[in-house]
């Protein structure tokens, strides 16, 4: 009997945290860097590739990039300014990422610059300079879809982020059912 009292509770935060990631999430996007092309050497070569297909966005704090890729044929080079950008240098790099699909929560507002290392990938057009915005996304914009792409972006981040969410609670349920077995064998 105690047991299910206990039970019920945590399926009720399990619920109430579920529906507060879905709330809080909203105005976050999930944006694929390259939308299904993902993360290569684009096509002919074409160095503005990726700077065409940013111009379509708007990026705001709390959004997440995702680079498609796979692991060891492509990595993410995040570089602090734009000074070693526009010629792929490495000479100052803030992070490396080897592991495909590489995604990146945008927490700082300003100019953000990437590239990838592999040969001469960069030099092919492999690179992407955004402008994150600090001004998030209005509310109307995910739910209305003021341009086509935007709502599919936050349903995709909404499920991700329920799905992330329900995994933390399942785990609690899960220690909690362990908690009691072990009271029960020590005091019953
Ligand atoms: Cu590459």
């Amino acid at each position: 009997m105690g047991i299910k009292h206990i039970n019920g509770l945590f399926l009720m935060a399990f619920t109430m945290g579920l529906l507060l990631s879905l709330g809080s999430s909203v105005r976050h996007k999930t944006h694929i860097v390259g939308g299904s092309y993902g993360w290569r050497i684009p096509l002919n070569k074409n160095t503005t590739f990726y700077q065409d297909w940013a111009r379509t966005k708007k990026f705001a704090v709390g959004d997440k990039l995702v680079f498609l890729f796979t692991t060891m044929v492509q990595n993410v080079v995040e570089l602090p300014s734009a000074a070693d950008f526009g010629v792929c240098r490495m000479n100052n790099v803030t992070d490396i990422h080897f592991v495909g699909p590489t995604i990146l929560e945008l927490t700082e507002a300003g100019p953000h610059y990437y590239f990838c290392s592999v040969g001469l990938h960069c030099e092919d057009g492999q690179s992407l300079a955004i402008v994150v915005s600090s001004t998030p996304h209005p509310d109307i914009d995910a739910v209305l879809g003021a341009d086509a792409p935007a709502p599919v972006e936050a349903a995709a981040s909404s499920a991700a982020t329920a799905a992330g969410g329900g995994r933390a609670e399942y785990g609690a349920l899960a220690a909690a059912g362990i908690c009691l077995c072990l009271l029960h064998s020590l005091f019953l």
